[in-house]
Protein backbone atom coordinates (compact mmCIF):
# COMPACT_ATOMS: atom_id res chain seq x y z
CA UNK A 1 0.00 0.00 0.00
CA UNK A 2 0.71 3.30 -0.73
CA UNK A 3 1.42 6.01 2.10
CA UNK A 4 -0.89 9.00 0.92
CA UNK A 5 0.10 12.38 2.72
CA UNK A 6 -3.53 15.14 2.66
CA UNK A 7 -2.56 17.99 3.66
CA UNK A 8 -4.87 20.70 3.74
CA UNK A 9 -4.05 24.45 4.77
CA UNK A 10 -6.64 27.28 4.77
CA UNK A 11 -6.13 30.87 6.33
CA UNK A 12 -7.08 32.06 9.51
CA UNK A 13 -10.77 32.01 10.23
CA UNK A 14 -11.40 34.09 12.82
CA UNK A 15 -8.09 35.21 15.31
CA UNK A 16 -5.54 32.28 15.54
CA UNK A 17 -7.93 29.98 13.99
CA UNK A 18 -6.62 27.87 11.40
CA UNK A 19 -8.42 24.59 9.65
CA UNK A 20 -6.57 21.50 10.64
CA UNK A 21 -3.43 20.34 8.34
CA UNK A 22 -4.05 17.15 7.82
CA UNK A 23 -1.49 14.04 7.09
CA UNK A 24 -2.71 11.09 7.57
CA UNK A 25 -1.01 7.51 6.04
CA UNK A 26 -3.07 4.16 6.56
CA UNK A 27 -3.50 0.90 4.75
CA UNK A 28 -6.93 1.61 3.66
CA UNK A 29 -7.45 4.39 1.18
CA UNK A 30 -11.05 4.60 2.47
CA UNK A 31 -10.36 4.20 5.91
CA UNK A 32 -7.72 7.65 5.67
CA UNK A 33 -10.47 9.41 4.03
CA UNK A 34 -12.91 8.60 7.07
CA UNK A 35 -10.11 10.07 9.29
CA UNK A 36 -9.37 12.99 7.67
CA UNK A 37 -12.48 14.26 5.76
CA UNK A 38 -13.66 15.85 9.55
CA UNK A 39 -12.14 19.18 9.95
CA UNK A 40 -11.61 20.71 13.48
CA UNK A 41 -10.13 24.12 14.50
CA UNK A 42 -6.92 23.96 15.82
CA UNK A 43 -4.87 24.68 17.88
CA UNK A 44 -5.83 22.36 20.67
CA UNK A 45 -5.07 20.74 24.00
CA UNK A 46 -6.76 18.22 26.23
CA UNK A 47 -5.59 16.93 29.73
CA UNK A 48 -6.48 13.89 31.83
CA UNK A 49 -9.10 15.41 34.97
CA UNK A 50 -10.04 18.62 35.36
CA UNK A 51 -6.45 20.54 35.75
CA UNK A 52 -7.85 23.96 34.27
CA UNK A 53 -4.87 26.15 35.17
CA UNK A 54 -2.23 23.44 33.53
CA UNK A 55 -4.13 23.40 29.95
CA UNK A 56 -4.59 26.94 30.27
CA UNK A 57 -1.68 27.62 30.58
CA UNK A 58 -0.75 25.14 27.59
CA UNK A 59 -3.36 26.86 25.94
CA UNK A 60 -1.81 30.37 26.51
CA UNK A 61 1.49 29.04 24.72
CA UNK A 62 -0.73 27.49 21.38
CA UNK A 63 -2.48 30.52 20.60
CA UNK A 64 0.79 32.55 20.37
CA UNK A 65 1.76 30.21 18.26
CA UNK A 66 4.12 28.43 20.43
CA UNK A 67 4.63 24.57 19.97
CA UNK A 68 2.95 21.97 21.26
CA UNK A 69 6.44 20.49 22.26
CA UNK A 70 6.28 23.76 24.29
CA UNK A 71 2.83 23.90 25.48
CA UNK A 72 2.67 20.46 26.74
CA UNK A 73 5.65 20.85 28.96
CA UNK A 74 4.55 24.31 30.50
CA UNK A 75 1.19 23.33 30.68
CA UNK A 76 2.00 19.92 33.26
CA UNK A 77 4.39 22.06 35.13
CA UNK A 78 1.59 23.81 36.42
CA UNK A 79 0.32 20.89 38.48
CA UNK A 80 4.20 19.60 39.17
CA UNK A 81 4.67 22.66 40.66
CA UNK A 82 1.52 22.56 42.70
CA UNK A 83 1.93 21.45 46.38
CA UNK A 84 -1.68 20.65 46.75
CA UNK A 85 -2.04 17.94 44.01
CA UNK A 86 -0.79 14.78 46.02
CA UNK A 87 -0.22 12.72 42.87
CA UNK A 88 2.18 15.01 40.70
CA UNK A 89 5.65 16.51 41.43
CA UNK A 90 5.67 18.09 44.71
CA UNK A 91 3.42 17.03 47.33
CA UNK A 92 3.27 13.76 45.53
CA UNK A 93 2.64 10.92 47.75
CA UNK A 94 5.52 8.85 48.80
CA UNK A 95 6.08 4.96 48.26
CA UNK A 96 6.44 2.88 51.35
CA UNK A 97 9.38 4.25 52.48
CA UNK A 98 8.44 7.59 52.84
CA UNK A 99 10.55 8.71 49.80
CA UNK A 100 8.52 10.61 46.92
CA UNK A 101 9.86 9.22 43.55
CA UNK A 102 8.56 10.99 39.97
CA UNK A 103 8.06 9.31 36.34
CA UNK A 104 7.47 11.61 33.23
CA UNK A 105 7.91 11.47 30.04
CA UNK A 106 7.61 13.40 26.69
CA UNK A 107 7.26 12.87 22.83
CA UNK A 108 7.50 15.27 20.08
CA UNK A 109 6.26 15.08 16.79
CA UNK A 110 9.07 14.08 15.47
CA UNK A 111 9.25 10.91 17.23
CA UNK A 112 11.36 11.90 19.78
CA UNK A 113 10.88 10.99 23.32
CA UNK A 114 12.19 11.24 26.90
CA UNK A 115 12.21 9.86 30.09
CA UNK A 116 12.71 10.09 33.79
CA UNK A 117 12.01 7.38 35.77
CA UNK A 118 11.59 7.23 39.80
CA UNK A 119 13.48 10.63 40.07
CA UNK A 120 13.84 11.87 43.04
CA UNK A 121 14.47 15.38 44.42
CA UNK A 122 14.05 17.41 41.39
CA UNK A 123 10.62 19.15 40.91
CA UNK A 124 10.00 18.93 37.00
CA UNK A 125 10.72 15.83 35.46
CA UNK A 126 8.82 16.95 32.72
CA UNK A 127 11.61 19.05 32.04
CA UNK A 128 14.59 16.81 32.78
CA UNK A 129 12.69 14.39 30.40
CA UNK A 130 12.36 17.11 27.87
CA UNK A 131 16.42 16.95 28.38
CA UNK A 132 17.25 13.30 28.09
CA UNK A 133 15.49 13.79 24.94
CA UNK A 134 16.83 17.03 23.72
CA UNK A 135 20.56 16.44 25.24
CA UNK A 136 21.12 12.65 25.25
CA UNK A 137 21.41 9.83 22.88
CA UNK A 138 18.89 7.89 25.20
CA UNK A 139 15.44 8.04 25.73
CA UNK A 140 15.09 7.11 29.31
CA UNK A 141 17.18 7.92 32.81
CA UNK A 142 16.34 6.14 36.24
CA UNK A 143 16.94 6.82 39.93
CA UNK A 144 20.23 8.21 40.96
CA UNK A 145 21.17 8.86 37.22
CA UNK A 146 18.32 10.65 36.55
CA UNK A 147 19.14 12.59 39.37
CA UNK A 148 22.74 13.33 38.65
CA UNK A 149 21.57 14.49 35.10
CA UNK A 150 19.38 17.32 36.17
CA UNK A 151 21.70 18.59 38.36
CA UNK A 152 24.24 18.79 35.95
CA UNK A 153 21.40 19.72 34.01
CA UNK A 154 20.75 22.99 36.43
CA UNK A 155 18.00 21.43 38.18
CA UNK A 156 18.46 22.15 41.84
CA UNK A 157 17.54 19.41 44.83
CA UNK A 158 14.16 20.12 46.28
CA UNK A 159 12.15 18.39 49.40
CA UNK A 160 9.23 16.91 47.30
CA UNK A 161 7.84 15.74 50.57
CA UNK A 162 5.35 18.37 51.86
CA UNK A 163 4.13 17.85 55.67
CA UNK A 164 0.34 16.76 54.39
CA UNK A 165 1.79 13.66 52.63
CA UNK A 166 4.04 13.20 55.08
CA UNK A 167 1.70 12.91 57.96
CA UNK A 168 -0.95 10.79 55.57
CA UNK A 169 2.40 8.19 54.74
CA UNK A 170 2.88 8.30 58.57
CA UNK A 171 -0.88 7.60 59.21
CA UNK A 172 -1.17 4.52 56.23
CA UNK A 173 2.48 2.96 57.90
CA UNK A 174 -0.15 1.78 60.73
CA UNK A 175 -1.88 -0.64 58.68
CA UNK A 176 0.54 -0.58 55.11
CA UNK A 177 -2.33 -1.88 53.46
CA UNK A 178 -1.89 -1.05 49.56
CA UNK A 179 -4.25 0.31 48.10
CA UNK A 180 -5.72 1.51 44.37
CA UNK A 181 -8.48 3.84 44.69
CA UNK A 182 -10.57 4.86 42.52
CA UNK A 183 -10.47 8.55 41.48
CA UNK A 184 -8.18 9.88 43.80
CA UNK A 185 -9.54 13.30 44.88
CA UNK A 186 -10.99 13.54 41.06
CA UNK A 187 -7.48 14.32 39.69
CA UNK A 188 -4.52 12.25 39.31
CA UNK A 189 -1.48 11.92 36.80
CA UNK A 190 -1.79 14.37 34.34
CA UNK A 191 -1.15 13.09 30.74
CA UNK A 192 -1.58 15.66 28.23
CA UNK A 193 -1.81 16.08 24.38
CA UNK A 194 -1.87 19.41 22.21
CA UNK A 195 -1.69 20.36 18.56
CA UNK A 196 -0.40 23.64 17.32
CA UNK A 197 -0.78 25.96 14.35
CA UNK A 198 1.35 24.00 12.59
CA UNK A 199 -0.52 20.84 13.26
CA UNK A 200 2.30 19.12 14.94
CA UNK A 201 1.37 17.04 18.18
CA UNK A 202 3.11 16.19 21.43
CA UNK A 203 2.31 14.50 24.69
CA UNK A 204 3.52 14.47 28.10
CA UNK A 205 2.62 12.53 31.45
CA UNK A 206 3.89 13.03 35.08
CA UNK A 207 2.79 11.33 37.80
CA UNK A 208 4.23 10.74 42.10
CA UNK A 209 2.94 7.38 40.82
CA UNK A 210 0.58 4.94 42.59
CA UNK A 211 1.04 6.06 46.35
CA UNK A 212 2.92 4.01 48.93
CA UNK A 213 4.35 1.53 46.63
CA UNK A 214 7.28 -0.64 46.20
CA UNK A 215 10.44 1.34 46.03
CA UNK A 216 11.38 1.39 42.65
CA UNK A 217 8.22 0.74 41.24
CA UNK A 218 7.80 2.34 37.98
CA UNK A 219 4.03 2.27 36.79
CA UNK A 220 3.20 3.42 33.10
CA UNK A 221 3.13 6.74 32.74
CA UNK A 222 7.32 7.26 32.11
CA UNK A 223 6.71 4.20 29.44
CA UNK A 224 6.76 5.42 26.00
CA UNK A 225 3.64 3.25 24.39
CA UNK A 226 1.89 2.31 27.86
CA UNK A 227 1.43 5.83 29.52
CA UNK A 228 1.93 7.84 26.48
CA UNK A 229 2.30 7.44 22.81
CA UNK A 230 2.26 9.97 19.62
CA UNK A 231 2.66 9.24 15.84
CA UNK A 232 2.43 12.82 14.34
CA UNK A 233 0.70 11.21 11.49
CA UNK A 234 -1.83 10.02 12.93
CA UNK A 235 -2.34 11.43 16.56
CA UNK A 236 -1.61 10.74 20.30
CA UNK A 237 -2.82 8.70 23.20
CA UNK A 238 -1.89 8.99 27.13
CA UNK A 239 -3.24 7.44 30.16
CA UNK A 240 -4.06 7.64 33.83
CA UNK A 241 -4.91 4.94 36.44
CA UNK A 242 -3.33 1.69 37.80
CA UNK A 243 0.03 1.78 35.77
CA UNK A 244 0.37 -2.01 35.38
CA UNK A 245 -2.72 -2.48 33.57
CA UNK A 246 -2.15 -0.31 31.02
CA UNK A 247 2.06 -1.24 30.79
CA UNK A 248 0.51 -4.74 29.97
CA UNK A 249 -1.63 -3.26 27.28
CA UNK A 250 0.58 -1.39 26.16
CA UNK A 251 -2.37 0.98 26.21
CA UNK A 252 -1.58 4.26 24.27
CA UNK A 253 0.41 2.74 21.80
CA UNK A 254 -3.11 0.90 21.03
CA UNK A 255 -5.05 3.52 20.97
CA UNK A 256 -3.06 5.52 18.44
CA UNK A 257 -2.73 2.31 16.63
CA UNK A 258 -6.31 2.22 16.25
CA UNK A 259 -6.73 5.44 15.23
CA UNK A 260 -4.13 4.23 12.42
CA UNK A 261 -7.08 1.26 11.31
CA UNK A 262 -9.38 4.15 10.96
CA UNK A 263 -10.92 4.34 14.23
CA UNK A 264 -12.27 7.73 16.18
CA UNK A 265 -10.12 8.67 19.23
CA UNK A 266 -13.42 8.17 21.10
CA UNK A 267 -13.57 4.81 19.54
CA UNK A 268 -9.92 4.37 20.16
CA UNK A 269 -10.29 4.70 23.88
CA UNK A 270 -13.23 2.31 23.99
CA UNK A 271 -11.63 -0.27 22.78
CA UNK A 272 -8.50 0.44 24.89
CA UNK A 273 -10.81 0.08 27.77
CA UNK A 274 -12.41 -3.11 26.76
CA UNK A 275 -8.71 -4.89 26.15
CA UNK A 276 -8.07 -3.93 29.62
CA UNK A 277 -11.21 -5.54 30.81
CA UNK A 278 -10.78 -8.92 28.58
CA UNK A 279 -7.60 -9.56 30.52
CA UNK A 280 -9.15 -8.76 33.83
CA UNK A 281 -12.38 -10.65 34.08
CA UNK A 282 -12.69 -10.81 37.69
CA UNK A 283 -11.74 -7.61 38.64
CA UNK A 284 -14.00 -4.67 39.25
CA UNK A 285 -11.35 -2.69 41.36
CA UNK A 286 -9.30 -0.51 39.55
CA UNK A 287 -9.59 2.83 37.05
CA UNK A 288 -8.33 3.79 34.05
CA UNK A 289 -9.01 6.45 31.80
CA UNK A 290 -7.42 7.01 28.35
CA UNK A 291 -7.68 10.28 26.23
CA UNK A 292 -6.81 10.59 22.79
CA UNK A 293 -6.38 12.91 19.75
CA UNK A 294 -6.08 12.46 15.87
CA UNK A 295 -4.44 14.65 13.50
CA UNK A 296 -7.93 16.78 12.41
CA UNK A 297 -7.95 17.76 16.53
CA UNK A 298 -10.20 15.09 17.24
CA UNK A 299 -10.61 14.23 20.49
CA UNK A 300 -12.02 11.51 22.98
CA UNK A 301 -11.58 9.94 25.84
CA UNK A 302 -13.34 6.75 28.37
CA UNK A 303 -12.39 4.92 31.50
CA UNK A 304 -13.67 1.80 33.41
CA UNK A 305 -15.49 3.69 36.62
CA UNK A 306 -17.36 6.67 35.94
CA UNK A 307 -15.79 10.01 37.53
CA UNK A 308 -12.81 10.34 34.94
CA UNK A 309 -13.48 13.32 32.99
CA UNK A 310 -10.96 15.27 30.96
CA UNK A 311 -10.04 19.07 29.89
CA UNK A 312 -10.36 20.20 26.20
CA UNK A 313 -8.92 24.26 24.98
CA UNK A 314 -9.61 25.00 21.69
CA UNK A 315 -10.55 28.13 19.82
CA UNK A 316 -14.18 26.71 20.55
CA UNK A 317 -13.77 27.20 24.34
CA UNK A 318 -12.24 25.77 27.65
CA UNK A 319 -14.39 22.66 29.12
CA UNK A 320 -14.18 19.84 31.34
CA UNK A 321 -15.86 16.86 29.38
CA UNK A 322 -17.06 13.99 31.52
CA UNK A 323 -16.13 10.57 30.30
CA UNK A 324 -18.35 8.16 29.63
CA UNK A 325 -17.61 4.56 30.85
CA UNK A 326 -17.75 0.89 31.01
CA UNK A 327 -19.20 -0.12 34.58
C1 LIG B 1 0.99 4.94 37.70
N1 LIG B 1 -0.59 5.72 36.07
O1 LIG B 1 2.06 5.16 38.27
C2 LIG B 1 0.20 6.13 37.20
C3 LIG B 1 -0.48 6.77 38.32
C4 LIG B 1 -1.89 7.03 38.22
O2 LIG B 1 -3.88 6.66 39.30
O3 LIG B 1 -2.38 7.47 37.21
N2 LIG B 1 -2.58 6.72 39.28
O4 LIG B 1 0.53 3.83 37.60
Amino acid sequence: MRRRKFIKKSGLTTAGMLTAPVLASCKDEKKVEAITDQKSVIPIVICTWDFKNASAKAWEILYQNGSSLDAIEHGVRIEEDDVNNQTVGTGGRPDRDGNVTLDACIMDAAGNCGAVLALQNIANPISVARKVMEETPHVMLAGKGAEQFAYEKGFKKVNLLTEKSKQEWLEWKKTANYETPINIENHDTIGMLAIDKNGDISGGCTTSGMAYKLAGRVGDSPIIGAGLFVDNAVGGATATGVGEEVVRTVGSFLIVELMRQGKSPQEACEEGVRRIIEKNKNRKDFQIGFIAMNKNGETGGYCIHSGFSYRRYSPEGHENIESQSYF
